[in-house]
């Protein structure tokens, strides 16, 4: 396929400086794809074409881009206080966001520690984990359970606790000790082609309990798994499997952790994964959405007892959680989360997704018999679309489909052969049916 949006002009950078993350640098600047602006569901590239943003960016852009309200509000905050230190010190906007963020989590989960991306929320969540415990008197529960196909950043912590050996292999010998992993919720023959959750596999959480009697209770800090996996390709959990690692987690006091980046602020019709499954989780990791991705910013949502627990415990005019990051509540960023969640609001975004979800799903799932299409799974507005791998050349299809979709002006992720759809919430339906009619056209022109 030919390279699309290469045209270096005058006013094109030099590539060479940047190392780009998690990306194929030699390919990428043998052709690169360049963005230069943004507005609503459409990104325009560096030769002027305009790209229907199927993936809100990275799954973050969940009101669209460029909101002016957003905008405004960041722009307004520059001027009046760039900076200002949340260690020892405080200023306004961090506890109005706090406050903000507190209100859309489920009831009693409203202590809100702010960080500046989903991996450093990943990593702060298991040392709140570890300090809990210990402030308990249980500094012997310092396991922790992840699940294989995971996917929790690239902090060593995140990365320890996730799944996708690609991710981990580079740096095995130094991962955190003491972490095992619980089977992944796919399988294709029981499962394909399904609509929202799968009715197998809810016995896959008792695979929990084999954990439990191989280390003890007592040796386990907690279990962190996505509610719906995002980045391994939506996977969606089984009925009945969350309800199962949550009272597994419940009777033999191990905290569980949901990591929502991707699933929190609305993508599946709620404000969180724990609203739209009615499970409740004792911490939240939160990041992408929260601000709209205007300015990087993540952060915990914390059990109320928990916290009180971990600050109760700390000597008086002493700091109770060696942890923070300069940037924790940066004030731009708080501007950002604030009007962000105010517009989410104001324009019902989150019910506008439940709304979107049946013919969002109706939409990817008349994909099923297009050419090399293997499997089709979605809940909310989050949807991916497997190929089938071409002969001993995994990934190839799926980064063509990308690129011919790409030249055919939308924008959609690959990973590996997996295609992912993940649209801002304002998306209209008409945008709907071009993303999955390029799609489908694309795949008629992949080899
Ligand atoms: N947890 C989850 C569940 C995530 O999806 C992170 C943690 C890490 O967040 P940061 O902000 O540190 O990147 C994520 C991020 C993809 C893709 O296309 C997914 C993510 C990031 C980039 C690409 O699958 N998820
Ligand atoms: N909060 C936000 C940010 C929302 O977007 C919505 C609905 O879209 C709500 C609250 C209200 O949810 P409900 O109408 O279910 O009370």
């Amino acid at each position: 396929m030919e390279p699309v949006m290469t045209t270096p002009d005058a006013t094109a950078p030099a590539l060479d400086a940047l190392w780009m993350p998690f990306t194929a640098n030699r390919q990428f600047k043998a052709a690169p794809r360049l963005l230069v602006r943004a507005h609503g569901m459409y990104y325009t590239a560096q030769d002027g074409a305009r790209v229907l943003d199927a993936v809100a960016g990275l799954w973050c852009v969940n009101a669209g881009h460029c909101r002016e309200e957003i905008a405004a509000a960041i722009a307004r905050q520059s001027r009046e206080l760039d900076f200002a230190p949340t260690f020892q010190m405080g200023h306004p906007l961090a506890f109005q966001a706090a406050q903000r963020v507190a209100a859309l989590m489920p009831a009693g989960i409203d202590r809100i520690f702010f960080t500046n991306s989903g991996s450093e929320s990943v990593d702060t969540a298991l040392k709140i984990a570890l300090a809990y415990h210990r402030a308990r008197g249980e500094g012997h529960r310092h396991r922790f359970i992840g699940r294989e196909r995971g996917y929790h950043g690239v902090g060593l912590g995140g990365i320890s606790v996730g799944g996708i050996g690609s991710n981990r292999k580079a740096f095995g010998s130094n991962l955190m000790p003491g972490v095992d992993h619980l089977p992944h919720t796919y399988d294709h023959a029981q499962m394909a082609f399904s609509r929202g959750q799968p009715r197998w596999g809810a016995h896959l959480a008792d695979v929990l309990e084999r954990l439990l009697a191989l280390h003890d209770a007592s040796n386990i800090a907690g279990v962190i798994v996505e509610p719906v996996a995002g980045s391994t390709g939506v996977l969606v959990p089984p009925v009945g499997y969350l309800e199962r690692l949550r009272e597994l987690c419940t009777r033999h006091g191990l905290l569980l952790i949901f990591d929502e980046v991707i699933t929190a602020f609305g993508r599946l019709g709620t404000a969180t994964a724990s609203a739209c499954f009615g499970v409740r989780p004792d911490l939240i990791t939160l990041a992408k959405g929260i601000s709209n991705a205007a300015v990087p910013m993540g952060a915990v949502a914390v059990d109320r007892a928990i916290h009180d627990t971990v600050v109760g415990a700390g000597p008086d005019g002493g700091i109770e959680l060696y942890h923070g990051y300069t940037y924790s509540a940066h004030p731009l960023a708080a501007a950002a989360a604030i009007a962000t969640l105010e517009l989410y609001e104001r324009e019902q975004l989150f019910a506008r997704a439940a709304t979107l979800a049946a013919p969002f799903e109706a939409a990817v799932h008349a994909l099923r018999g297009a050419p090399h299409v293997r499997d089709i799974r979605n809940i909310g507005l989050m949807a991916a679309v497997e190929l089938e791998p071409r002969g001993g050349e995994a990934g190839r299809r799926g980064y063509e489909t990308f690129l011919g979709c790409l030249e055919r002006g939308v924008l959609v992720r690959c990973t590996g052969d997996t295609l992912a759809f993940s649209p801002p919430l304002i998306v209209e339906p008409a945008q709907i049916a071009v993303i999955f009619d390029t799609v489908a056209a694309t795949l008629r022109s992949v080899r």
